[in-house]
């Protein structure tokens, strides 16, 4: 079996080794931010917790959480731990104000995201020889500039695409020779479908690993990819929050991916009650990030729910491995790769003098997610003239475009035609069957 590794001494160090070097960071970590960051001091205070009262990994349980409700209110400098000035970099997720996450990064903070996601090409059996592709979206997205930094790490020649224009990525597949895709599954899956309509063959294809994240997908995607593409496919996660891509990455062993805990220490808790749970009980997914200059989030509610396995790993890496992310706690959809809450729906709808009544429906088409909102018009607004509906599906369909990211295909309908429900509303429709 494959056995290489970016960083061998941290990636395969003994597990109490490595628990006492967290022990250590942590407490670092938790003076820095107590001093720097205000906002998070307050939340201490409000404890009464201070930096003395955590001397190692034990004490983490003391710590308040931090939610994306904390983010929004400290946006966009509250969280800042570092002055602007060593700061050299930002990244941030799709959405208004409201849900935007815009995470800060001194160099050092660059650096070891970038190792984080050079142990994820690495563990894909990436080596200097090799050409990566990456296919993830560059620019306020971390995926591009996460796997960039990494393949620049192991020595590949870098293939910068971004997404999108799929005959060009396959023209420069094929020329000059790209043996490592970087994408998320579903345009991974998309750029097979379209290699397999050109008649080629796998083994007409350089490739030979995949590193897929940003997405949930499931063992049967897995399975159709390495068959179209003749590769490996790995998964990789992370979120902006943390850094972006590389908190975590799968091995050659395929089973779950090895969270980077030298960077980030993780917990699994009741969603509910916020209590710890032991490892292997399925429950929300928390980070605190050890290392983290700029933006050090310290338990860090992810919202993915998950399960943690320390069982030991026939790659010879000592580091904690997390299940997929088997769902949400919170009601985000991932569409396109594009985070997509309902209430940003709701927004653009009440914005644009609609009634918050509509539907979102999400299925897969080739590989692809697609994406309709149904909304309904009220009485005012109806009218049977086609072109006038057309005009205002497309002016709402750019008002989301803006809000959201990506295009939604917009339907108005009749006035009182969604179905009311008794109880919740069934806003979302997800026929992807993901997890
Ligand atoms: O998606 C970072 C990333 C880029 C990861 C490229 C992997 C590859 P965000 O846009 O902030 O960051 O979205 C983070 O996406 O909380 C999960 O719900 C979901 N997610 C990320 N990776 C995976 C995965 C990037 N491998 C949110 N499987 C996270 C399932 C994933 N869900």
């Amino acid at each position: 079996m494959e056995q290489r590794y970016f960083q061998k001494e941290i990636e395969t160090m003994p597990v109490e080794e490595l628990q006492k070097l967290q022990s250590e960071k942590l407490v670092k970590q938790v003076r820095h931010v107590y001093e720097n960051v205000p906002y998070y001091k307050a939340l201490m205070d409000e404890k009464g917790i201070t930096p003395d009262d955590v001397r190692g990994i034990a004490d983490l349980h003391k710590l308040p959480f931090l939610t994306k409700a904390d983010l929004r209110d400290a946006y966009p400098y509250g969280l800042l731990a570092k002055p602007l000035a060593d700061c050299v970099r930002i990244q941030s997720t799709s959405g208004t104000t409201g849900r935007r996450v815009v995470a800060f990064y001194t160099q050092k903070d660059v650096d070891l995201w970038e190792d984080c996601c050079a142990r994820a090409i690495v563990a894909a059996g990436g080596t200097k020889e090799d050409v990566c592709q990456v296919a993830y979206g560059y620019g306020l997205f971390t995926g591009g500039p996460g796997l960039n930094g990494g393949s620049h790490k192991v020595g590949c020649l870098t293939l910068p695409m971004s997404s999108g224009n799929t005959e060009r990525q396959i023209q420069f597949m094929q020329d000059l020779k790209a043996t490592i895709l970087c994408c998320t599954p579903s345009y991974a899956a998309y750029i097979g479908e379209t290699l397999k309509e050109q008649g080629c063959k796998p083994e007409d294809i350089p490739l030979k690993a995949g590193i897929f994240g940003a997405e949930p997908w499931t063992e049967e995607m897995r399975r159709g990819i390495e068959e179209t593409l003749g590769i490996r496919a790995y998964d990789i996660y992370g979120l902006t929050e943390t850094s972006g891509p590389g908190v975590a990455f799968e091995c050659c062993e395929q089973t779950g991916m090895h969270i980077n805990e030298d960077h980030f220490l993780a917990e699994i808790i009741d969603p509910e009650t916020g209590e710890v749970l032991p490892e292997g009980e399925k429950g929300e997914l928390v980070f605190t990030s050890l290392d983290k200059e700029a933006f050090p989030l310290l338990r860090y509610r992810t919202r993915d729910i998950c399960v943690l396995s320390r069982k030991k790993c026939s790659c010879g890496r000592t580091l904690i491995k997390m299940a997929k992310p088997m769902g949400r706690t919170d009601d985000m959809l991932i569409i396109r790769g594009v985070n997509v809450f309902p209430s940003q729906i709701e927004t653009v709808l009440l914005n644009e003098g609609y009634q918050p009544n509509y539907q979102i429906i999400v299925d897969r088409a080739k590989n692809t997610d697609t994406f309709d909102v149904n909304v309904e018009m009220s009485p005012e607004q109806f009218t049977d003239k086609v072109s006038d509906v057309l005009k205002m599906e497309k002016s709402l369909a750019n008002a989301m475009k803006t809000m959201l990211g990506i295009n939604p295909a917009v339907h108005l309908v009749a006035p009182k035609s969604i179905v009311r429900s008794e109880g919740k509303a069934v806003r979302v429709i997800d026929k992807r069957k993901l997890v």
